[in-house]
């Protein structure tokens, strides 16, 4: 049986096993091994299959609401029939360990609420938070899994049932401007603290990807979780190459952390 943690670097496993404060900032790379698809990811990345940056977007939206709002239902259908995985598992647990772990996520999911993790700060809003596109109103979803839309199928959006215009999905747009809380806890977190854990993130998307920077310029260490390479490396202390659900219960372990219980 290998080591578990025999890959993680003495400096890192020390720095986080002496943290006060730590920043895991994630992105869809975290949920992969629930079975949610990446962005970017050349082999499932919905990047390629939907050309997701021509989708998300109020353009797309406004001019074809139904293929949209289609897209969204299939991907809040995934996330429903999806469970957190031990990466997801793994930071949870980090919390009971480290006095101020703040976690920043790029991604719509639920997944790490759902491992327990609280206070998430959401960059770039929910799946289930849908609102109107006019008035803003918040709208509630019937309970239960929608029925499995399949791929690319046309769901004409609901009406508000405040004003009857679209409802439209409660995630950040390309072109629209972050939540100002989540954003301003984010920056406040990633310039005070000692390390920052940049997981499951191809580091291209502004300005979330600023965020690594910043803990670099505020002296932090910055580890990166990733089983390829991004912009990020040249400047990451660590580049750990792999998958996060097989790394962070590993990371956990060499600094003396108890992994998460598998359920
Ligand atoms: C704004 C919600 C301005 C919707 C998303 C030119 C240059 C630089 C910037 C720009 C530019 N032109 C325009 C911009 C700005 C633009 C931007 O950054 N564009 C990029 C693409 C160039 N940004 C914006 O528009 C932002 N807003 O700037 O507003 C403004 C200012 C004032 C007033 C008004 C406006 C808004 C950006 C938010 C967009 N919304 N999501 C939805 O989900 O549908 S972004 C979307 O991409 C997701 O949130 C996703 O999380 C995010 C980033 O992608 P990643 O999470 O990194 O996922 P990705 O697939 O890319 O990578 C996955 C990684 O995981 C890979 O590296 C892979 O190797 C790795 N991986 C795979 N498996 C595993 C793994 N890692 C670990 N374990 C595994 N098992
Ligand atoms: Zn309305």
């Amino acid at each position: 049986m290998k080591n578990p943690h025999q890959d993680i670097p003495a400096t890192l496993a020390r720095a986080l096993q002496e943290a006060r404060r730590v920043v895991v900032f994630t992105g869809a790379g975290v949920s992969a091994e629930s079975g949610i698809a990446t962005f970017r990811d050349a082999l499932t990345g919905l990047w390629s299959r939907f050309d997701a940056q021509a989708l998300a977007t109020p353009e797309a939206f406004r001019s074809h609401p139904d293929i949209v709002w289609g897209w969204y239902e299939w991907r809040r259908a995934q996330v429903l029939r999806a469970e957190p995985n031990a990466a997801h598992r793994a930071i949870s647990q980090l919390a009971r360990h480290v006095p101020g772990l703040t976690v920043v996520t790029q991604n719509v999911d639920d997944l790490h609420e759902r491992a327990g993790s609280t206070g998430v700060a959401h960059l770039h809003g929910s799946l289930h938070a849908p609102r109107c596109s006019a008035c803003e109103a918040p709208q509630i979803f019937a309970d239960g899994i929608p029925s499995e839309p399949e791929e690319g199928r046309r769901i004409a959006p609901p009406a508000c049932t405040r004003c009857g215009s679209a409802v439209r999905p409660g995630v950040v747009w390309f072109g629209e401007s972050l939540p100002g809380d989540a954003w301003n806890a984010a920056i406040h977190a990633a310039e005070h603290c000692d390390l920052l854990l940049s997981i499951g993130t191809s580091a291209l998307v502004y300005p979330a990807a600023e965020l690594p920077q910043r803990a670099l310029a505020a002296g932090a260490m910055v580890a990166q979780i990733n089983p390829a390479a991004t912009p990020l490396d040249a400047r990451a202390h660590h580049n750990l190459r792999g998958a996060a659900a097989e790394i962070m219960p590993g990371l956990l372990a060499s600094a003396g952390f108890e992994p998460p219980q598998t359920p």
